[in-house]
């Protein structure tokens, strides 16, 4: 059983809540943390996501990717990436206190400024088998191992997670195996979730979507991957949303996204990510004018 926190806990305790997840990470890799979406926010999400794909009848499971990303990501799952664009209230999950303020957390004692590394709808289609499991840091594979994960992600469950529909397996203390080893297939366990309920997971846990063996049901989820700032990310922030759009965005989403300079001056390190010698904010400041003037 992963261990299981609730969103009334994490409030009840202000000083603590965040932290403890912080252990949890620290110790199995991950947690479920329930309820910690109200419903009135997944349903206008997902109100969104139907809309979106309601108008984009192209966007459909199949080929999309070359074939190393679509044999990862399976052939019977849909994603929606660039979703700031689309689905405006993705907003509010990514700035989530509870799952932001986690990744800041866990985040910071190996960076000066976290970046959101992707946002995307992930659902898994009936027959779509399960995926390989993997860590995320492989992404980064020219990195050596790191003993603090360099990424953590939150998968937001935007319909119920059950044994059937292909809730992601995770292998808790995965993350402890040496390189090259990978956990046997009984270490992986369903995390069985209501809608509004977050499975958090470090970045080099052992994971992977489940297979969807229920009939006709799709399992959809947000998956929210935060990491940190000196790394390149997944998604292109600044290409998804570029500085014409970005300016109307709540400042720590821009710097989420990559309109903030990483600056390890306080660390004895350097400065990351300038736009002219400048803190690239600055670019925002030249489209407001732009745009009034
Ligand atoms: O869909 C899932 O449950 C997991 C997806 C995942 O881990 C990934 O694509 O990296």
């Amino acid at each position: 059983m992963l261990p299981r926190v609730s969103r009334g806990l994490i409030d009840g305790d202000a000083h603590g809540g965040i932290d403890r997840l912080v252990d949890l990470l620290c110790d199995d890799g991950c947690a479920v943390v329930e309820g910690v979406l109200p419903s009135e926010s997944l349903v206008r999400l997902n109100a969104e996501i139907d809309r979106w794909l309601a108008s984009h009848p192209e966007h459909r499971v199949g080929p999309q990717y070359p074939t190393i990303l679509d044999s990862f990501q399976g052939l019977q799952t849909l994603r929606i990436q660039g979703l700031i664009q689309k689905t405006p209230s993705v907003a509010e999950f990514i700035l989530h206190p509870v799952l932001l303020g986690l990744a800041e957390r866990f985040l910071h004692p190996i960076c000066a400024e976290i970046a959101l590394s992707a946002a995307e709808v992930i659902e898994l289609w009936p027959g779509q088998p399960a995926q390989f499991p993997h860590r995320d840091t492989d992404l980064w594979n020219f990195l050596p191992p790191t003993r603090h994960a360099v990424a953590v992600n939150a998968m937001v469950a935007l319909s119920p997670f059950t044994r059937t529909n292909g809730a992601t397996r995770v292998a808790p203390r995965s993350y402890l195996l040496p390189p090259g080893t990978a956990p046997a297939p009984d270490q992986f366990e369903p995390a069985l979730m209501a809608e509004g309920d977050a499975l958090i997971l470090r970045g080099d846990l052992f994971h992977g979507g489940g297979p969807n063996e229920a009939g006709s049901v799709r399992r959809r989820a947000l998956s929210l991957s935060y990491q940190v700032g000196w790394l390149r990310t997944f998604e292109n922030g600044i290409l998804t949303v570029p500085p014409s759009q970005a300016r109307r965005l709540p400042p720590r989403l821009q710097d989420l996204l990559g309109y903030a300079a990483h600056d390890a001056g306080s660390s004895g390190g350097g400065v990351l990510g300038l736009w002219d010698g400048r803190d690239p904010h600055g670019v925002l400041a030249l489209f407001d004018s732009a745009a009034d003037g």
